[in-house]
């Protein structure tokens, strides 16, 4: 089974490409032979799968709250709905048994968290949190090298797939070395099992490059990304309000390109964690 998250469909896209992205990411993860599991919490129920009549509602609805480890449980508590971030989607996963979770980039440390103190819940849940996040790094309107350090002083092995050097979302790679590599599935199974053998907590955040063909380079992008963080603190824009705002200023400015690229590197994710799901369930625990 492959965990799939549901801040992406409501706020990281535009309908109705979420609603299609949704469905597509869901189809390639069965081709790959494993069973897709979206979650979110529809009325105060924790749900680990969507039908898709579900998915067609939470796709299109309003005033759906983002939900994190901070306030999953207190949402549900009101009976309210609520799309699960990359650690809110890891701790529904992991409580019903799924070791592997693909999704676009995860959250981390922002720019100027020196001041701001930004940081992404989902670094902290990657420490606690057994379960495989394939995502196509950090997104990089963050600040990458401030992310992987604290990655690395929670103990959070980060693994690029196929390079050595880790990718930055829409850019298949930037200048910062990737601590760990692999260039197998089945590797990355082995790798979990023996933290688990070892009692080590958390979960691995495998870096998986968007394929080349659909990516934007960074000399790209990067002034875009300036751009839409200018924008940003001129509308006193903060907390979790950041990243959906940025998502959604960079695809304006990139006349819709962005979101073409962050499709592609969903599908990727996908393929890849299905494989993984898959050397998992046949590496039985020790
Ligand atoms: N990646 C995307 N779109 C998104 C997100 C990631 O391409 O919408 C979401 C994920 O749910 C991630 C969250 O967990 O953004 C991080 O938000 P924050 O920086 O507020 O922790
Ligand atoms: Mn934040």
């Amino acid at each position: 089974i492959v965990a799939l998250e549901s801040t992406i469909i409501t706020h990281g896209m535009p309908y109705p490409q979420n609603l299609e992205v949704a469905r597509a990411v869901e189809d390639v993860v069965r081709k790959a032979g494993a069973v897709p599991a979206t979650i979110a919490i529809l009325k105060g129920a924790l749900h680990v799968g969507l039908d898709p009549v579900h998915l067609t509602d939470l796709a299109q609805v309003r005033d759906v709250a983002k939900v994190s480890r901070a306030d999953m449980a207190f949402v549900m508590a009101q009976g309210r709905t609520g799309a699960t971030t990359v650690a809110a989607t890891m701790i529904a996963a992991n409580s019903a048994g799924i070791e592997v979770f693909a999704t676009g980039g995860i959250g981390g440390v922002h720019r100027g968290a020196e001041i701001n103190f930004d940081i992404s819940a989902d670094l902290r849940e990657l420490a606690l949190t057994p379960v495989i996040v394939v995502a196509a790094g950090p997104k990089a309107i963050l600040d990458i090298p401030k992310t992987m350090e604290m990655l690395e002083t929670y103990g959070v092995p980060v693994i690029a797939y196929g390079q050595n050097f880790m990718p930055a979302f829409w850019s298949s790679t930037s200048d910062v070395p990737a601590p760990l590599r692999s260039d197998s599935a089945a590797e990355i199974a082995a790798g979990f099992r023996a933290r688990e053998a070892l009692g080590i907590s958390g979960g691995q955040l495998i870096a998986n490059p968007v394929p080349q063909i659909a990516e934007i380079p960074t000399s790209e992008i990067n002034p875009i990304i300036k751009q839409a963080l200018h924008d940003a603190n001129q509308r006193g824009i903060s907390t979790k309000a950041v990243t959906p705002f940025l998502l959604n200023r960079i695809f304006e400015l990139t006349d819709g390109k962005s979101l073409i690229t962050n499709i592609a590197l969903i599908k990727h994710n996908a393929k890849l964690a299905a494989q993984i799901a898959i050397s998992c369930h046949n590496l039985p625990k020790t």
